[in-house]
């Protein structure tokens, strides 16, 4: 026990000068959860295994305190004062106290960061987003549905031609968005400048025959930053501004990376992409992080788009209770989860555009946008200045994917509860027995007939794409779409 680190009842914690975090905690056998509960907030913060007569009045006044504990739920709330953290609005500095050595030391058998609580205090010091969803849009017309998007597929092993003829497949089949798969970089078989010079010449003919504006998403995830940076500017030089954004493997990458594109390409959709969070996420798992927890930080760090998971309805472990309320959390302006609610400006909801906007969100939340989020990219201008000295953090918007297809759209739209999101598929759209761009075809018309209230079985009845997709994807369920549920340990 480090008695140092224990607050409990203590409610100085919320007086603004102190993120609140809140853990499930196993402590190892023998050892109680009050003790335990210490030592993660001293090793967490301040401290180590043992208390050190080294310790100063002041270093003392900046312990992490234990502030509130559920035995029975093994739950531990632990409020840092955010002074400790670097200057520098630095997301990985946070992580490393918070979700760093306490993941790996034996007192715990699980340790895992469930949710935290930014007060509007701190929001200032860190960048938030600047691109958003909002902006993109703006530049694809787009205001009345998710964006639609696709992953080329498959992930890797294709030229620079086919992958950028499967692009213009699917822009002229009438969708948006494409984005490289999260391993794609400069392979011997496909090397990363001329991947850049096809799809330019693709968006070009897809844009000239359909009429439409269209984005890609490249991976410039690289060894190291100046190759990162070499491969972003490259894009720039290549594409038109607003039609592409930069992908960057946030976890495998690491913040650094994320945060180091915020800050350099602040007019430049940032899309993180979170390969490899499952190590982290997985509700199975007893140690790491939440989604929830992930999209904040993501947020904080200024990314435009993370992934927020499929809500149980596509490939990937996760349910609708974790990852829709992760999705929230990037999306609104107040957002609340399982423990915190959270205010994602300094301004005050006193404000009188701060409290309309929020009013209006919760109004517009579904269907058409247009006047709301076009009123809210006006407004953004102002809130940028606003931002300067109350930082308002814009939206980092829900990029839904991971074994979805047209036939999965209407249960995730309905579990959603919003338009606002970049929804990409892979299989979804390059398995289609008619190809890439039927493939396309049948996800629009999956929107339209969710849009219209109708079945996408009565709908396929004049589309033939969507009635092939129905038929295709109704005989080969994949094993995922089987397996539901998961064993907490
Ligand atoms: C989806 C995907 C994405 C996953 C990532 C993949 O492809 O490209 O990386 O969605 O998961 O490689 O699996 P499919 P998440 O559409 O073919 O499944 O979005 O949960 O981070
Ligand atoms: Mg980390
Ligand atoms: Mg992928």
């Amino acid at each position: 026990m480090q008695k140092e680190y224990l607050f409990l009842g203590d409610d100085s914690v919320n007086n603004g000068r102190y993120m609140l975090a809140v853990y499930r905690i196993i402590p190892a056998d023998g050892l109680t959860l009050e003790d335990v509960a210490t030592e993660v907030a001293a090793e967490s913060s301040t401290g180590t295994s043992i208390k050190v007569g080294s310790a100063t009045e002041f270093s003392l006044s900046n312990n992490a305190k234990v502030y509130k504990i559920d035995e029975e739920k093994n739950l531990v709330w632990i409020a840092y004062p955010w002074e400790i953290f670097d200057t520098g609005g630095n997301i990985q500095n946070i992580l490393t106290y918070v979700a760093g050595n306490i993941l790996g030391v034996s007192e715990v058998k699980a340790c895992k960061l469930l949710d935290v609580h930014f007060p509007p205090e701190m929001l200032v010091r860190y960048d938030g987003p600047s691109y958003t969803i909002d902006d993109m849009r703006a530049y694809l017309n787009v205001w009345d549905s998710p964006i639609l998007g696709s992953i080329i597929k498959p992930k890797i092993g294709l030229t620079p031609a086919q992958y950028a003829e499967l692009a213009y497949d699917f822009w002229v089949g009438g969708g948006h968005f494409v984005k490289n798969d999260e391993p794609q970089s400069d392979q011997s078989f496909c090397n990363y400048e001329l991947m850049v010079k096809s799809i330019r010449i693709a968006m070009d003919r897809a844009e000239q025959e359909t009429g439409h504006t269209k984005v890609h998403s490249f991976n410039v995830s690289a060894a190291d930053f100046d190759t990162m940076l070499h491969r972003a500017d490259f894009v720039a030089a290549n594409m038109k501004p607003g039609s592409y954004a930069y992908l960057i493997d946030g976890i495998t990458a690491g913040w650094m990376a994320v945060q180091t594109l915020r800050r350099r390409y602040p007019n430049t959709f940032i899309h993180f992409h979170r390969a490899g969070h499952g190590a982290y996420t997985r509700m199975e798992n007893p140690i790491g992080y939440t989604v929830e927890t992930l999209t904040k930080f993501a947020r904080l760090a200024g990314a435009s788009g993370i992934h927020t998971g499929t809500a149980g309805v596509g490939k990937m472990s996760g349910d609708s209770r974790t990852d829709i309320t992760a999705a929230h959390h990037g999306l609104r302006l107040k957002s609340s989860g399982e423990f915190f609610d959270q205010a994602w400006s300094k301004i005050s909801e006193k404000d009188a555009d701060i409290a309309s906007m929020i009013q209006k969100e919760e109004e517009k939340w579904d269907g058409d946008c247009r006047g709301f989020l076009e009123e809210r990219v006006a407004k953004k201008a102002e809130f940028t200045y606003k931002s300067d000295t109350s930082r308002v953090i814009l939206k980092t918007a829900p990029i839904i994917s991971g074994g979805l297809n047209p036939t999965l759209l209407d249960d995730f739209l309905n579990v959603m509860g919003t338009i606002d999101f970049i929804t990409t598929m892979g299989a979804g759209v390059h398995s289609h027995p008619m190809g890439t761009k039927a493939g396309a075809k049948a996800v629009l018309q999956a929107y339209e007939a969710w849009k219209k209230g109708v079945t996408i079985q009565e709908y396929s009845k004049d589309f033939q794409e969507l009635a092939i997709a129905i038929d295709f994807f109704e005989k080969n369920k994949t094993n995922t779409h089987k397996l539901k549920g998961y064993e907490q340990v």
